[in-house]
């Protein structure tokens, strides 16, 4: 029933859109926290006649830069939204009201909100208001969006990952493989995804200084550096990029020049290196999601690793595996007392290494 010069609307199932309402969420990757990503497509007639996602906290949600994109056509259609729609005023008013407002006929929601303000609310109020409400539709792939997002809201800490390069002989390696660093590159792309991102004072030898994202418009992470008194961290040497903020924790009192605290580059005392502390830190700051990045690993990383397995702080691991043999000889983890078993393991290629990731 396609009549003549008019090209026939392509059949999508709700995956298709969910998936379409994921890929636009991640366009505002590392700029939303500590609210979720969310992406919302309103589609008609089996035509897509509105997008939008969430850019920013303080900025309106997903469903309201959607619906603004589709003007009238919103009536009747279906949204698709990746995160259940909002039912509270927070920085901003409740989605479900501008949903029933534009009078949409059916939404689809990818995950519920784990926001124990929002908690199913959102999805029972639209359904209160006549209009036809799925969950659940590609639900793994929307959670694995925010996963710190969700992790942070139901257990209030930071999500942490472990980051480290091993050599095949299985030995911590202070490199990472070619062109990560590079806009496009992994190492890039994870830096914008974390809030913190925590370092040995050892990274930061000229060598190894640069730890930003190359990804344009990249918000930095804040760069937390482990600084033990048997540590390398010497002002002004150290070269750090100015782009983003700097935190140095330390065992003793470190003189920062003039220099330095004009750049912010803030100093914490700690009695010892301990994770707990750099997390409340963390958590006072706002921040939701924080990595470790071991390579450089020494001293300074010891404590915290310790700390860390035994008190289950870790959320995720992701390795690098280059293939290189026995280069520095550092082994790794010597301290784990019992064999632990990852979950829900990925791999891929990554140029000549592999990357793993997987979840503890
Ligand atoms: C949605 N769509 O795009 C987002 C949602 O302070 P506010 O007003 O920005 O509210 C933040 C909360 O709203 C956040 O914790 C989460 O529960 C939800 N985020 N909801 O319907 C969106 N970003
Ligand atoms: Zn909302």
């Amino acid at each position: 029933n396609v009549r003549c010069g008019e090209s026939p609307v392509e059949e999508h199932d709700d995956g298709f859109y969910i998936r379409r309402c994921v890929e636009i969420a991640r366009k505002a990757v590392g700029h939303t926290s500590p609210n979720p990503m969310v992406g919302c497509v309103i589609v008609k007639d089996g035509k897509i006649v509105g997008e939008g996602f969430h850019p920013k906290a303080g900025q309106p949600h997903a469903e309201v830069f959607a619906l603004r994109d589709a003007g009238d056509l919103a009536e009747s259609a279906t949204a698709f939204v990746s995160l259940e729609p909002c039912n509270h005023y927070g920085r901003t008013p409740p989605c479900t009201e501008a949903l029933i407002k534009a009078k949409v006929k059916r939404v689809v929601v990818g995950m519920v909100d784990p926001n124990p303000i929002v908690a199913s609310t959102g999805v029972s109020r639209l359904r209160d208001a006549g209009i036809e409400v799925v969950t659940g539709i590609e639900e793994e792939l929307c959670r694995k969006l925010n996963e710190a997002y969700i992790h942070q809201m139901l257990t209030g800490n930071p999500f942490v990952t472990l980051r480290y390069s091993l050599s095949v002989d299985g030995g911590f390696l202070d490199q990472l493989g070619a062109e990560v660093m590079e806009s496009g590159g992994y190492y890039s792309k994870l830096l914008q995804e974390y809030d913190a991102v925590v370092v040995s004072s050892f990274l930061l030898s000229a060598k190894y200084s640069v730890l930003s994202s190359k990804e344009p418009g990249a918000k930095q992470p804040l760069q937390i550096v482990l600084a033990k008194s048997s540590g390398s961290l010497q002002f002004p040497a150290v070269t750090m990029d100015t782009s983003f903020k700097t935190t140095i924790f330390s065992d003793k009192e470190i003189a920062v020049d003039l220099e330095a605290s004009q750049r912010g580059i803030e100093t914490v005392v700690l009695d010892r290196m301990n994770l707990t502390a750099i997390l409340e830190h963390c958590k006072r700051q706002g921040l939701c999601s924080v990595m470790l990045d071991l390579r450089g690993s020494s001293a300074e990383f010891e404590e915290i690793l310790q700390e860390g397995f035994e008190q289950n702080l870790f959320q995720k691991v992701i390795v690098e595996v280059l293939p290189i043999l026995g280069a520095s000889g550092k082994e790794a983890f010597k301290y784990m007392q019992q064999n632990r078993r990852l979950k829900n393991l990925t791999s891929r290629t990554l140029g000549e290494s592999i990357l793993l990731e997987g979840y503890f």
